[in-house]
């Protein structure tokens, strides 16, 4: 990325004329023009070289994580942020009708947030099961207290597999290119510290891209962090855990090509209180 920042800052300058200079420069008069002529010698001057002052810092590129594995993406004195990728998690046969139903029989709704600039409704639709409510960005999702039964089916696989229990949900319908997620880590208080997230995917292959947070002395500057980018298909389950909500960012973002819709559901547990 070209970015001003990124530029070596070296410093440099003409050094002044050397003192014992045996070719003494010739002094401009009124009489003569300030430029020098070509049969004119130029004056002794050296060019001195100082080290450069700031590092020259590189944007690094994103990792990008695609083959089924387990991930250590970043070691930090929080501990370790760790992906676990399933790519054919679900057969893509099965996942084609599991998408129709989830798409048709969940009760999709639109939800309108509190920001910095007014209230905004998302872009995108989504459904929270779970015992209780779920805040977010200053308001609340209606607990659905009763699981589909595919929903159900999928957390029981999701389990098995993973080793790991969930009482909530959270889905995602993104209908087109324009729908999106925008930047944030999943680490509400009901979540507590550490929290493993369980992300099943099905239709559209949407990108999943992740930031790591800068350390204090970047105040908040995200041009230099470590990225992550993780395609996620149909079928895909992709599992976050260890300190990946503490130390890490993601989003969906939007495209600018035509996309088919998607959908994500995100497996979480949740502390009441
Ligand atoms: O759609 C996705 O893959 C991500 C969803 C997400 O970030 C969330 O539900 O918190």
């Amino acid at each position: 990325m070209d970015d001003k920042r990124q530029r070596a800052r070296v410093q440099g300058a003409w050094a002044r004329p050397a003192k014992n200079t045996s070719r003494p420069a010739p002094v401009p008069t009124a009489a003569q023009p300030q430029c020098w002529r070509s049969d004119q010698v130029m004056p002794d001057k050296k060019f001195t070289y100082e080290d450069p002052t700031e590092v020259n810092r590189r944007v690094p590129e994103p990792r990008i994580i695609e083959k089924e594995g387990c991930y250590d993406i970043s070691t930090a004195p929080s501990g370790v942020s760790r992906l676990r990728l399933f790519p054919l998690f679900i057969d893509p046969k099965e996942a084609d009708w599991m998408f129709e139903q989830l798409r048709s029989e969940i009760p999709w709704t639109q939800k309108t947030n509190l920001g910095p600039d007014g209230p905004y409704t998302e872009p995108r639709l989504t459904s929270w099961y779970g015992d209780i409510p779920y805040t977010y960005s200053s308001s609340t999702l209606r607990a659905n207290s009763h699981w589909h039964p595919l929903l159900t089916a999928l957390k029981d696989r999701i389990e098995e597999v993973t080793g790991y229990t969930f009482n909530s949900l959270l889905c995602n319908l993104y209908r087109h290119e324009k729908d999106s997620i925008d930047w944030h880590s999943d680490d509400e208080p009901a979540l507590r510290n550490n929290p493993v997230i369980a992300s099943l995917s099905f239709g559209e292959t949407r990108v999943f891209q992740m930031r790591k947070k800068p350390p204090p002395e970047d105040h908040g500057d995200y041009m230099y962090v470590d990225r992550v980018h993780v395609p996620l298909d149909h079928g895909s389950l992709l599992l976050m855990e260890g300190a990946t909500q503490n130390d890490w960012q993601h989003r969906v973002p939007k495209e600018y090509h035509d996309r088919r819709p998607r959908i994500n559901l995100t497996f979480r547990t949740i502390f009441p209180n």
